[in-house]
């Protein structure tokens, strides 16, 4: 799964990039790094069967260098942009809380307003190029009608000025999923401040700017930007002291992993064993064949069942196996809902 990074420039994107990442951010070329998202239940289940390899779910950040970013003179996006930005899972937008704090409230809502309109002007260009060529095509077709009828509606919000992820089933809709719309991406608004978690300046923004990025698919955090990046280079024991220091609750990378989490509708499920203890990633209300399909296409396509226990359970037990001798392992079929913190073995035929 990737997250954008996106903003104005210098608004603190690399920094905050680093800070997420441990890594240095884009120069002349983009940067994409993986981080591990740090799970308790994966450090027990781990040190039950210390096993050769612990896998830990991961989310990719992408930082786009100046190059393909919003240039100053211009806030117009690039097409190197567009092209990098579509196949994201969600934006993640730094605002810059830092450079002008007294007028950081305002400079952040204005950059809200800038990006918000970039991205649905870039949507909207998409759906007017689609809609001539249907037209052109003659509408004849009962799919290229429907699809008409579906583009006209994306045409309506976003000629509102408002973006797709606010209206999230139109954003959801299956036939438009090949569009990748840009405004109908989950938004993480981070906004990037001098120092503590900003939780004073957040409460300082206009009500309209936390309505845009606090309310459906949207996320609204704040961080120090400079001193958490800082903390990341630190070993994990300083950084807990110097966090405690600074009297911030965790650190930037967790929270936003957390967020990035919840805005997207994420869950974990695991798998163990002698070889591998492993964090899947799974939609919340996604069901055992999709969880199946996850590990390998074949345990989808040859899945028979599933066996299901918590993974405290497991723990309880001290193993897998050892929970199934105590009859706790649960037999499911395809479409039973798997829920967070489910350990699961696919029994498949193919
Ligand atoms: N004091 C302070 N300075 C910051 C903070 N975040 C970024 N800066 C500084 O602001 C400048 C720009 O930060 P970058 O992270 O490079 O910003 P950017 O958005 O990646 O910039 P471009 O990629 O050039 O658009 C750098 O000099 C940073 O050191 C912060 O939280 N506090
Ligand atoms: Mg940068």
């Amino acid at each position: 799964m990737r997250i954008a990074i996106l903003g104005l420039p210098t608004s603190g994107k690399s920094t905050v990039f680093r800070s997420l990442t441990n890594q240095p951010g884009a120069s002349a070329e983009e940067a994409v790094a993986s981080v591990k998202v740090p799970d308790e239940r994966i450090d027990k289940l781990s040190a039950l069967y210390k096993p050769r390899k612990t896998i830990y779910a991961s989310v990719e950040f992408l930082d786009l260098g100046a190059a393909a970013g919003m240039r100053k003179e211009s806030s117009e996006l690039g097409q190197r942009f567009l092209n990098a930005v579509r196949p994201a899972a969600a934006l993640l937008h730094v605002l810059d809380g830092f450079s002008v704090p007294e007028a950081a409230a305002e400079a952040a809502a204005e950059a809200v307003q800038v990006i918000d309109t970039e991205l649905g002007l870039a949507d909207l260009a998409q759906v007017e190029k689609r809609l001539e060529r249907l037209r052109k095509e003659g509408l004849k077709a009962v799919p290229a009608k429907q699809e008409a009828e579906l583009l006209e509606r994306v045409r309506a919000v976003l000629a509102e000025g408002r973006p797709l992820r606010s209206e999230p089933e139109l954003a959801r809709t299956e036939a438009l999923r090949s569009f990748a719309f840009l405004s109908a991406k989950p938004m993480l608004t981070v906004l990037n401040t001098a120092e503590g978690s900003g939780e004073a300046l957040l409460q300082a923004l206009p009500a309209a700017v936390r309505a845009a990025r606090q309310g459906v698919n949207g996320a609204l955090l704040g961080m120090a930007g400079q001193l958490e990046s800082e903390i990341a280079a630190l070993p994990p024991e300083d950084a807990r002291a110097f966090l405690a220091d600074y009297g911030i609750a965790a650190p930037a990378r967790e929270r936003v992993l957390r967020a990035g989490y919840e805005l997207l509708g994420l869950q974990s499920f695991f798998t163990v064993g002698e070889d591998e203890v492993r964090a899947w990633t799974l939609r919340k209300g996604g069901v055992a064949v999709e969880a199946a399909a996850e590990i390998h296409s074949d345990l989808a396509r040859g899945f028979i069942k599933a066996e299901v226990v918590p993974w405290n359970t497991v723990l309880e037990h001290q193993g897998f196996e050892e929970a199934r001798k105590a009859g706790k392992l649960r037999l499911e079929g395809k479409e039973y809902p798997v829920k967070d913190g489910d350990v699961i073995s696919i029994k498949f035929n193919v």
